[in-house]
């Protein structure tokens, strides 16, 4: 990996608070905690010691980043898509420049999210090439949301992603493409996790969080992520979606940082 001298990781490790679902998903994710649906909620929760960075689209930036500066490191996703949309293949628009996120927003990473096996890879890779090369002439680290789905994924329509042949494989497009961490589904198990990290070379490893389960569950699989040599984590959902987190943050910390 290329040196950064970047807030985002601690002690090598991470752990990226991601909130960029009221775009994604949409407000249905607040439902399950309705005070998830004020930003200043999940900017506060961003404060705790464990989270190395806090994951927002570019217009929750502008409104709320200046007053959590001081506490709360800013990686701004510049792609995103609805799951309003009808599209015959999944595509994940750019909607900010890495210029705008670092030197007007304050980001101290940027995020991409890759759909590897859609039928607009070839589109996706032109505006990661941009963003990658950008990120690197303003000295922030990219982590790629490697999500393989779409026509290409043969199995089912979005069933695929969980292969872990299928996982390695958009994880190491983050290695050949440039990004400095990659971010994939968990693969359910230690082993799966090891066999992603066979052909990750030197780019950090971080599960994504899924849908909320109990703290036991999650908190498994996020040891088995680092029990398997990777770097720690990207959740929102099983943060969030909890009116106390406080909890399952401090046992976090303990996990990916010991
Ligand atoms: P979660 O921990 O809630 O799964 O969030 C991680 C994340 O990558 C978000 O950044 C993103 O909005 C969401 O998952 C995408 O999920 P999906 O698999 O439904 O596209």
């Amino acid at each position: 990996m290329k040196e950064f001298d970047s807030p985002i990781f601690r002690d090598g490790n991470l752990l990226i608070l991601a909130y960029d679902h009221g775009l994604e998903h949409g407000p249905s994710d607040f439902e399950e905690n309705p005070e998830s649906a004020d930003p200043r909620n999940v900017f506060e929760t961003a404060k705790h010691d464990a989270v190395t960075a806090l994951a927002v689209h570019k217009g929750l930036a502008e409104t709320y980043y200046e007053d959590y500066s001081e506490d709360v490191n800013l990686l701004v996703k510049v792609n995103g898509n609805s799951s309003l949309g009808e599209r015959d293949d999944y595509y994940s628009p750019k909607q900010c420049s890495v210029r705008y996120a670092v030197k007007e927003l304050g980001a101290s990473a940027v995020g991409y999210t890759m759909y590897a096996g859609s039928d607009y890879e070839d589109r996706m890779w032109q505006e990661f090439r941009e963003v990658q090369e950008e990120a690197r002439k303003y000295g922030v680290p990219v982590v790629m949301w490697a999500y393989p789905r779409g026509n290409g994924i043969k199995i089912s329509k979005y069933d695929g992603r969980n292969d872990t042949d299928v996982i390695s494989y958009a994880a190491r497009l983050g290695l050949e493409l440039g990004a400095d961490v990659v971010k994939c589904k968990y693969p359910g198990s230690k082993e799966g996790v090891e066999k992603v990290l066979d052909v990750t070379g030197e780019m950090k490893f971080v599960m994504s969080g899924g849908s909320k389960r109990s703290d036991e569950e999650f908190i498994e699989d996020v040891e088995s992520v680092i029990d398997a040599g990777g770097n720690g984590l990207a959740v929102g959902r099983n943060v969030f979606q909890r009116s106390d987190s406080e909890a399952l943050l401090d046992e976090l910390e303990e996990v990916i940082y010991r």
